[in-house]
């Protein structure tokens, strides 16, 4: 039987009194320490600096739970075949086929995880940005514009059956692509690159959106971060873009 005193429990009482009126505060979220070779790069803004587009609590979520997780199921596969850590990630994404059969469905899931969410804290960033001028303009030259080359890519995004990604791939001349790929598949599974791309898993947005995967789509524009795209789009070219 548990032994509560009077003092214990007014001391757990006033706990959780304090825990109650305490502000909710959002900080930068930076990983623990990796158990293995694989890391989360820290989160480059704080949770909340994406709202009213995706909300903290999504943000806290899906890097601190769904990413984290990715990367510690790597750890783990690592353990035993510490190859998988001895190349860079866009390598042995591209030798998926070399991997013993034992672990390559769950390097597939994992790492294509830990790269496509990689990619994707990197390129969205706080509203405010517009395409910059040689992105706008491959934009322009191969997708239409920028107006239909977004619809284009929400329509893709929105007929992902279940869960997957939409991506804008970029070729080493600096042509650029929409392609959608299933669950964490990733265009660097093609030996291609990922120029930016959205996360159109529900787990992405099913907080604050729920079943409205066009809002989220639609949305989500404003908080892609331009410049980066631009710095991507540039390294690309010099055959320099990793994951
Ligand atoms: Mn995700």
């Amino acid at each position: 039987m548990p032994c509560l005193t009077r003092r214990t429990l007014i001391e757990a009482t006033a706990g959780i009194a304090v825990a109650a009126l305490a502000p909710r505060i959002v900080l930068a979220q930076t990983a623990p320490p990796p158990a293995g070779p694989f890391r989360q790069d820290p989160l480059p803004y704080a949770p909340n600096a994406l709202e009213p587009s995706i909300d903290a609590r999504t943000m806290e979520i899906h890097y601190g739970k769904h990413h984290a997780a990715y990367v510690a199921n790597l750890n783990a596969v690592a353990k035993d075949n510490p190859q998988i850590a001895q190349m860079p990630v866009e390598q042995v994404l591209a030798k998926l086929g070399e991997l013993p059969d034992a672990i390559r469905t769950n390097v597939r899931n994992n790492l294509g995880g830990h790269a496509n969410h990689s990619m994707f804290w990197q390129v969205m960033g706080p509203p405010g940005h517009r395409p910059e001028a040689e992105v706008a303009a491959a934009i322009e030259r191969d997708l239409g514009g920028l107006e239909k080359f977004q619809a284009d890519f929400d329509a893709a995004g929105l007929r992902v059956f279940g869960s997957g990604w939409v991506f804008v791939t970029v070729s080493r001349d600096g042509k650029l692509a929409i392609e959608t790929r299933p669950n964490q598949d990733s265009p660097l599974m093609d030996g291609k690159r990922a120029l930016f791309g959205n996360d159109v898993w529900e787990h992405a947005y099913y907080l604050q959106y729920q079943n409205r995967r066009a809002d989220y789509l639609k949305a989500w524009w404003n908080v892609v971060n331009w410049p980066k795209v631009a710095e991507r789009y540039a390294a690309a070219k010099a055959g320099a873009l990793g994951i």
